[in-house]
């Protein structure tokens, strides 16, 4: 570990956020197969209950969209988006550093370890539109497939808020990879899956389910028609000796910039906006640069 990785001693959070997770072999070998997995009761109601208000707190306070609905464009429309809150608060970073979370993500991908890529709060309003059909790593610099987010909701997510979405298998089609999240996206990604006959799996989520998708798999979300809003918390894992790339778009020599600050292509993100989450004692480190 180099001091930048370093964090600070060990808290005390009495929720099970860094107790072991029994992942089984049928999880893992579905996520191999299909690109995502679902698992239940990986968190308990209590201890997302005891994070949700400080969650959409920082979320409130943060978040820069504030044109009515009605003026956004699809992207806008879809979520509420607020990144890295752990930056701006000890509660979530305990949250975020969840090595119950963090331990998941790593024996889902096969890896040793996993660094932190970032986080971020995608809260659906009520009246929301979709989140359209898109594969996250179109916006990633990174040199391997090895990367997953866990999408966790903060409340039980029915049909009627748009649960996350997976077209099964999808992380091995490489048709629309180029798309970022718009009107294109849904359209042309809907096309090309629907004539491959991939399996759409779109479930409600119980509170306590938490799903991981891998950055190639295509995955949506529905409109929010429910009076609530959808909450829910992500965090974007990448194996941590992943390396990164040449950005191959805008969005990408951002992210870069961002969230991963002062790295260069061919190294590896150990900069402290990244820790490693899934043996690292538990702790914020240095919130320092970047965005
Ligand atoms: O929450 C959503 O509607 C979309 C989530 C998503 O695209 C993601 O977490 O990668």
């Amino acid at each position: 570990m180099t001091s930048t990785e370093s964090v600070e001693t060990e808290s005390a959070v009495p929720y099970d956020l860094h107790q072991p997770y029994a992942l089984d072999a049928v999880s893992r070998q579905h996520f191999d197969d299909h690109g995502f997995v679902k698992l239940s009761g990986v968190l308990s109601p209590e201890t997302l209950a005891a994070y949700e208000p400080e969650i959409t707190g920082k979320v409130i306070e943060l978040n820069t969209q504030h044109l009515p609905l009605a003026e956004r464009d699809t992207y806008g429309k879809a979520f509420l988006q607020v990144i890295n809150l752990w930056r701006h608060s000890e509660r979530v970073a305990e949250f975020v550093f969840s090595r119950r979370l963090a331990r998941i993500a790593a024996e889902l991908l096969g890896v040793d370890d996993v660094r932190l890529y970032h986080d971020q709060a995608l809260y659906k309003e009520p009246g929301g539109g979709i989140t359209p059909w898109h594969a996250d790593q179109y916006y990633w610099p990174l040199a391997t497939d090895r990367t997953v987010t866990a999408w966790v909701p903060l409340q039980d997510t029915p049909d009627e808020m748009g649960p996350l979405a997976f077209a099964a298998g999808s992380h091995r089609f490489a048709f629309g990879r180029d798309l970022p999240i718009s009107d294109d996206s849904e359209r042309e990604v809907q096309r090309a899956l629907a004539e491959q006959d991939f399996e759409l799996v779109e479930t409600p989520f119980r509170l306590g389910d938490v799903s991981f998708h891998q950055g190639w798999t295509f995955h949506r979300a529905a409109s929010n028609r429910s009076a609530s809003a959808r909450k829910v918390m992500t965090v974007i894992y990448m194996d941590a000796r992943n390396t990164i790339a040449e950005p191959t778009n805008d969005a990408q020599r951002n992210d870069l910039k961002c969230w991963m600050p002062g790295v260069g292509v061919g190294e590896v993100p150990a900069s402290p906006l990244n820790p490693i989450l899934s043996s690292s004692p538990v702790g914020r480190g240095d919130t320092r640069g970047g965005c």
